[in-house]
């Protein structure tokens, strides 16, 4: 059975397994939202650990030697730990190689996440899934925060890299995202130029090249008024999407071709969202068939990955129709 919570039944249940043995998880290839949100919590919750079965991105590992934090975690939920917290992630599948243990454990498991909240089967379920944070990181600061616990200087630290490197360069963000930048930063004395520039994008120069060809090979056309650029990306494809909506696209999708798998991309101003109502997370979710894959995301960032390569023309075709349905009236 699952049970739905808000901030204070949150809280609740984060102060009432203070000592419970803990296994922390995230989506496959975690990123700097879900170790930031650990590490804090982890210092809250001193018998809990980190599990990474997959591995991490390569930017936070980055970001972790630079902080001075350990880069290898624990591989197995294992048979010590009683409760399981699953962040920055709503479903099992997510999870990659985890995702069989999840489905199948009798462990209480307590969901904290930003996404948009998917109808997660599993029992045992505790879940807090509310959109209106822009990171699980927002998530953790507001908790701790309510619950009154000491957060030490590295672990808000962390926590603000989780915040802004979610908040796509502070467009994906709420109200909320502003006021935790700015408590941390007066807390840490950290310098916001200081940290954007740690977590920004180190792209070499014949990367660059990869992304400005691909761009300048790409469909451009006009739906309902708004720019959609389209197309094959030689590198991955979100950073050939982020990089088309800095060069003026309001919507981007984007693709790259691997050995067995093809991955999508969509990036989308927030301006188009407000305006349409658009969806992007909900979108490559619900046209991921077409590459027999999966998808998600956010409103504004969401991706698709499977092994239906010859499939990506229908997917283009429904993505476009699915912006159409809302944006042409
Ligand atoms: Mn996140």
């Amino acid at each position: 059975m699952q049970k739905k919570v808000d901030m204070s039944g949150l809280r609740e249940k984060l102060e009432g397994n203070r000592n419970t043995r803990i296994a922390m998880v995230s989506h496959s290839i975690g990123d700097a939202d879900f170790i930031g949100s650990a590490i804090a919590l982890s210092e809250y919750m001193p018998n809990s650990k980190i599990v990474v079965q997959d591995k991490l991105s390569a930017k936070v590992e980055g970001i972790l030697k630079d902080n001075g934090f350990p880069t290898s975690f624990q591989k197995e939920i294992g048979r010590d730990s009683d409760l399981i917290i699953m962040l920055d992630v709503n479903d099992f599948e997510g999870c990659g190689p985890l995702a069989p243990e999840l489905s199948q454990t009798k462990k209480e498991i307590l969901v904290i996440d930003h996404h948009f909240p998917k109808a997660a089967s599993g029992q045992n379920m505790v879940v807090f899934d509310d959109e209106r944070y822009s990171s699980t990181s927002n998530i953790i600061y507001r908790a701790l925060k309510e619950i009154g616990a000491p957060l030490s200087p590295q672990a808000a630290k962390m926590l603000l890299i989780g915040i802004i490197s979610d908040s796509a360069e502070l467009i994906n963000s709420t109200p909320g995202t502003f006021r935790d930048i700015s408590e941390i930063l007066e807390m840490t004395g950290a310098d916001y130029a200081a940290i954007s520039d740690e977590i920004s994008y180190d792209i070499k120069p014949k990367e660059r090249i990869g992304i400005i060809d691909s761009i300048c090979s790409s469909q451009k056309e006009v739906i309902g008024g708004e720019l959609l650029v389209h197309g094959e990306s030689k590198l991955p494809a979100h950073m050939t999407a982020d990089f088309a909506i800095k060069a003026g696209a309001d919507i981007a999708l984007f693709y790259s071709l691997y050995k067995k798998e093809i991955s999508f991309s969509a990036r989308m101003r927030s301006s188009v969202e407000k305006k349409y109502g658009i969806h992007l997370g909900k979108i490559m979710g619900e046209i991921s068939g077409a590459i027999e894959g999966n998808g998600g995301g956010h409103s504004c960032a969401a991706g698709s990955y499977g092994p239906g390569q010859e499939g990506y023309k229908d997917f283009i075709s429904e993505f476009r129709g699915q912006l159409a349905k809302k944006m042409i009236l």
